[in-house]
């Protein structure tokens, strides 16, 4: 494993006292109410703070930088600065910084040094990066899972790409949606699967590397998996008459045994109950939803999670086709 992983993992700590200690990281304490629906215990994280950070534009998500509205362009703020990774296959420059508005502790973002849209799939250095970062989380016992929003519906705020890193406990290997994957008993592991339960659609990889795979095996084995499930995407929305014109918008969730693409037609949901706008990213398919105030938990919970996510997601159309498609224990 290599060892610039780990000394970011190692890093991440105590930059996260600094920052906080700082100032310039700002953190909402929040409380976890578990709800179950579908065979998902979700998370949903009830979080009143939120509502005192502050508003910021949301740029455009153009394939162009806007310096000025930028917050992941050099100089970074070192309150916030954990270190740099770099691929050397494709020689693309990372810099990891600390989330400034976590909700998580050591909520950490892995950024391309130069711009990159979010617009943008995952490049086979992203993928091998970030699985790098989950691999030395997990071999120092502080297990991670990521996420990256894609396009100007899937939830993300910035134009710049970042993917992002949440921990999850000890005893966990991801988020609540993981459960449900391991569950799933395939044919093939090469073969993308869905999750028949969830009613939306959903494109899944299982992933067997070897924890001694070399780069190149690496690679090829993490990019493979994305470009089957992107087309998978890709051939989803072009099934949906109403899914709106322009680059597809999805989630994107990388745990150490599966990857996750999850097609998105809106960002908001409107709650039935209150009529609140709830904002969703790749959080709410891993099975960790967030509010901001009492009645918007009861709100959530009535509606039911799985709803929610179906208004926000895409009809499936692949579940007949998938070839040695999952059974559940
Ligand atoms: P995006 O992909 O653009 O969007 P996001 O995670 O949905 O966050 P958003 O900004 O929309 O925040 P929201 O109020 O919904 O990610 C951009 C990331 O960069 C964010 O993490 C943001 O905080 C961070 N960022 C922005 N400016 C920065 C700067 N100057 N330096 C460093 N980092 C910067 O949600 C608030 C927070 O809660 C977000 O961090 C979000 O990721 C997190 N969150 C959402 N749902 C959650 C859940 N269920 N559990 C735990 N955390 C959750």
């Amino acid at each position: 494993m290599s060892t610039a992983h780990s000394q970011i993992i190692s890093a991440i700590p105590d930059a996260f006292e600094r920052g906080k200690a700082s100032g310039d990281l700002l953190f909402f304490p929040s409380e976890i109410h578990t709800h179950s629906d579908g065979g998902i215990d979700f998370q949903i994280r009830l979080c009143p703070a939120l509502l005192q950070k502050p508003t910021l534009p949301t740029p455009h998500f153009n394939q162009t930088s806007n310096d000025k509205l930028d917050p992941f362009k050099a100089p970074y703020n070192p309150n916030l600065y954990v270190g740099e990774l770099k691929d050397d296959e494709e020689g693309v420059e990372y810099v990891v910084l600390l989330n400034k508005f976590s909700v998580v502790s050591n909520h950490i973002l892995l950024i391309t040094k130069e711009f990159q849209s979010q617009s943008s799939p995952l490049h086979p250095g992203d993928l091998v990066q970030a699985y790098l970062v989950l691999r030395a989380a997990r071999k120092t016992g502080k297990p991670m899972f990521a996420f990256y929003n894609c396009g100007d519906r899937s939830g993300a705020s910035q134009a710049h790409k970042h993917i992002q890193f949440i921990p999850v406990d000890e005893d966990e290997d991801g988020p609540p949606i993981e459960l449900l994957s391991k569950a799933a008993r395939i044919e093939k592991e090469a073969l993308p699967f869905s999750l028949v339960p969830l009613p939306f659609a959903n494109h899944v990889r299982r992933l067997s590397i070897p924890s001694k795979a070399p780069h190149l095996e690496l690679e090829s084995a993490l990019s493979n998996a994305f470009l089957q499930l992107l087309d998978l995407c890709i051939s989803t929305v072009r099934h949906d008459p109403e899914y709106p014109p322009g680059t597809p918008s999805y989630n994107v969730i990388l745990t150490l045994e599966h990857l996750y693409i999850f097609p998105r037609r809106q960002e908001i949901h409107k709650l039935r109950e209150t009529g609140d706008l709830l904002s969703v990213n790749a959080l709410g398919f891993a099975g960790l939803m967030l509010v901001k105030s009492p009645e918007e938990l009861e709100a959530v919970k009535k509606e039911g999670p799985l709803n929610i996510l179906k208004g926000v997601g895409v009809t499936s159309v692949h579940d007949l086709q998938v070839a040695g498609g999952p059974e559940f224990d």
